[in-house]
């Protein structure tokens, strides 16, 4: 399966924009108007544009407290973000759920849970729904390796083999989980790194690399279309910046400087850019345009969640569930 220069340059916008959206939170962050907290993506955009870039509209994803990027490579309407971190009532959680719960059904953004391994039982539910209901639609869940140390994504595998459901699992692994390194918490390879012939196909691949990310992702969806069952992906990636809030915010110490440099330097949007420019598929010229429609659009994204009402007292009583 190979990309044409359209798409490609499709992959860079995507993961450029999620780069430039999460520096600009971060850097008006501690200006405490967003009252929520928030989780960055940098380092992992490949990962997010990749999979989404082999989605319909109608797949759904759900993911978790680290979902910006998965919102907006899913179509996710960047004004209604913001305005959910100002936590405003044209956000799209109505401004009740902040940056952890991003919703737009829409567009297939089925929710993210805060709840660490949340979103894999429920992503592994939609996939059933899809099933039963006889619907061509697909179900990514994506996760951290620290949501994979969770009894829910074994439950949710097992079950999800057993019954051939169309689902693609995604672990995004970053290295850590909060202050934790992977290997204080995992014995090296997953098990289902080997994957299992005829229930599970499985890949453990450069998160870093959108073009591996799409390849691999495709074949998992095409496998889930025809119901030959879910898939599992794990790709290996970097957190650059602390686990929440802005890099003034991140406690340090618990990693050598040394990595967070190294992996600085395989930035993913960089050498995407890099390769690209190489393969003569984008020059300064378009790069030049796409990075000043994204802060145009970035500029008018903050201006309209800080120009929006907030919830009134009213609104407490509304979207309440109760029989
Ligand atoms: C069940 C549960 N346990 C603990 C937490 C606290 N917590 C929030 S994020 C996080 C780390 C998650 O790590 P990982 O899944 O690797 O995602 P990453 O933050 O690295 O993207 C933890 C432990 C939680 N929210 N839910």
């Amino acid at each position: 399966m190979s990309l044409t220069a359209e798409a490609k340059r499709g992959l860079l916008r995507t993961m450029l924009r999620i780069r430039r959206v999460q520096e600009r939170i971060e850097s008006e962050y501690l200006k405490d108007e967003m009252k929520t907290p928030v989780h960055l993506y940098i380092g992992q955009e490949a990962i997010a544009s990749g999979v989404c870039a082999t989605l319909r509209t109608r797949d759904a994803i759900n993911s978790n407290h680290r979902s910006h990027g998965h919102y907006l490579a899913k179509g996710g309407d960047l004004k209604a973000m913001m305005a959910e971190l100002f936590c405003r009532s044209t956000g799209c959680s109505k401004g009740y759920g902040g940056s952890m719960h991003l919703v737009d059904v829409e567009h297939g953004n089925m929710g993210t849970s805060a709840i660490v391994g949340g979103g894999i039982p429920i992503g592994t539910g939609l996939g059933l729904a899809f099933q039963m209901q006889k619907l061509d639609r697909v179900s990514v869940v994506f996760f951290g390796d620290g949501a994979a140390d969770e009894g829910t994504l074994y439950e949710s595998l097992n079950y999800a083999m057993l019954k051939k459901l169309p689902v693609v699992y995604v672990m995004e692994n970053n290295g850590w989980a909060v202050c934790s390194p992977t290997l204080t918490r995992q014995c090296g390879d997953n098990v289902f790194h080997k994957g299992a012939p005829d229930r599970l196909f499985s890949a453990k691949i450069d998160g870093n690399d959108p073009e591996l990310v799409y390849e691999t992702t495709f074949q998992a969806v095409e496998r889930a279309r025809k119901g030959e069952g879910p898939s599992f992906i794990e790709c290996t990636t970097y957190r650059i910046l602390g686990h929440a809030g802005c890099v003034a915010q991140d406690p340090k110490g618990y990693r050598d400087p040394a990595e967070i440099e190294a992996w600085r330097e395989r930035c993913p949007v960089c050498a995407y850019q890099a390769k690209l420019v190489s393969e003569g598929v984008v020059d300064a010229q378009a790069l030049a345009a796409a990075e000043a429609e994204i802060k145009a659009e970035i500029d008018a994204a903050f201006a309209f969640a800080r120009q929006s009402p907030l919830p009134t007292a009213a609104d407490l009583h509304q979207n309440l569930f109760c029989e």
